[in-house]
């Protein structure tokens, strides 16, 4: 069989090696990774690792190899958002399965683990500040998954119908409609165990209108969150708001790694309560993450 080449166009390569822009190269990526969206948040996680074999900075995304318990793990900072998410999982994928001598891929998939761990907003007076919800589902109001052809295959097109219906968007709000994604379920029960909530999370495009946050300026629905809280399906509510778990479980599902997110949240939308304090306390769930991944 002819393998398929990357040209050096569509896979950027550095002269010393390195994927383009995390700079990492291909034997300083470990199975098990840990993503987490602010750069300072790397060095909290690394804080627990026993011994680090490399890390390096270029722009947001900051990376740290390191054990702990002896596990290998790999943490990177993707700065905010699902476009930032794009390029971190395909460069991931590229550095375990792709040869970057002869620029082809590799004959066996290397499945990677990845969790990522962040903050949200919660969206139930069951999701106070300093819940730590893992998400079984993440719906997408983002549209990078429409861009990559398997994404039907991998979304639960009813739920993304009946979000629809309930929401009543029609014409550019949301255009392309909402997407939804699985993560990986065994990852899930792994990480969340018994004490974090189950929950879906809605990755959005923004963290001011598009998570129904106005200030100055009036929303195209006004009754967004509204209605996104009171949405039902099949027993599951929409739980927390943040800005990268549709893309990461999408790209993950369609690469064939596991994946899911764990967030922390510093704010609830129905209480209209926030945590500014939230830095001390993350650092809990992190220690939850290391020990179960
Ligand atoms: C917004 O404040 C940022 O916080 C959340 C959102 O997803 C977004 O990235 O996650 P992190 O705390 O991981 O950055
Ligand atoms: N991150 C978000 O994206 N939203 C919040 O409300 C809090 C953290």
């Amino acid at each position: 069989m002819v393998k398929r080449y990357f040209a050096e166009s569509e896979l950027i390569i550095n002269p010393d090696g390195s994927v383009f822009h995390l700079h990492v190269k291909p034997e300083y990526l470990a199975d098990k990774i840990i993503l987490v969206g602010d750069p300072g948040r790397v060095n909290l996680v690394a804080s627990h690792f026993e011994t680090k074999e490399c890390e390096v900075e270029s722009r947001e995304f900051h990376t740290v190899t390191g054990r702990y318990n002896g596990k290998r793990i790999t943490v990177t900072s993707t700065g905010i958002g699902c476009d930032n998410i794009d390029i971190v999982i395909n460069e991931m994928d590229a550095l375990a399965n792709i040869d970057f001598n002869t620029r082809t891929e590799k004959d066996t998939l290397r499945q990677l683990e990845i969790v990522r761990i962040g903050t949200c907003g919660g969206l139930q007076p069951y999701t106070p500040e300093g819940t730590f919800i893992c998400s079984v589902k993440s719906v997408g109001f983002d549209g990078l998954l429409n861009f990559y052809e398997g994404r039907n295959a991998v979304c639960d097109l009813p739920m993304e119908r009946a979000l629809l219906n309930h929401l009543g968007w029609t014409g550019n709000i949301c255009a392309p409609a909402p997407y939804v994604v699985d993560a990986d379920a065994e990852l899930v029960d792994r990480i969340a165990d018994n004490d974090m909530v189950r929950g879906v999370t809605v990755a959005c495009g923004g963290f001011f209108g598009p998570q129904g946050r106005q200030l100055r300026i009036p929303l195209a629905d006004p009754k967004q969150n509204e209605k996104i809280e009171k949405f039902e399906y099949n027993g599951m509510k929409i739980t927390n708001f943040e800005m990268e778990s549709s893309a990461l479980a999408g790209l993950a599902r369609l690469m064939g790694h596991k994946a899911t997110t764990c967030c922390m949240v510093i704010a609830n939308r129905v209480t209209q309560k926030s945590d500014t304090g939230y830095k001390n306390h993350i650092d809990n769930l992190i220690k939850l993450v290391l020990d179960r991944i």
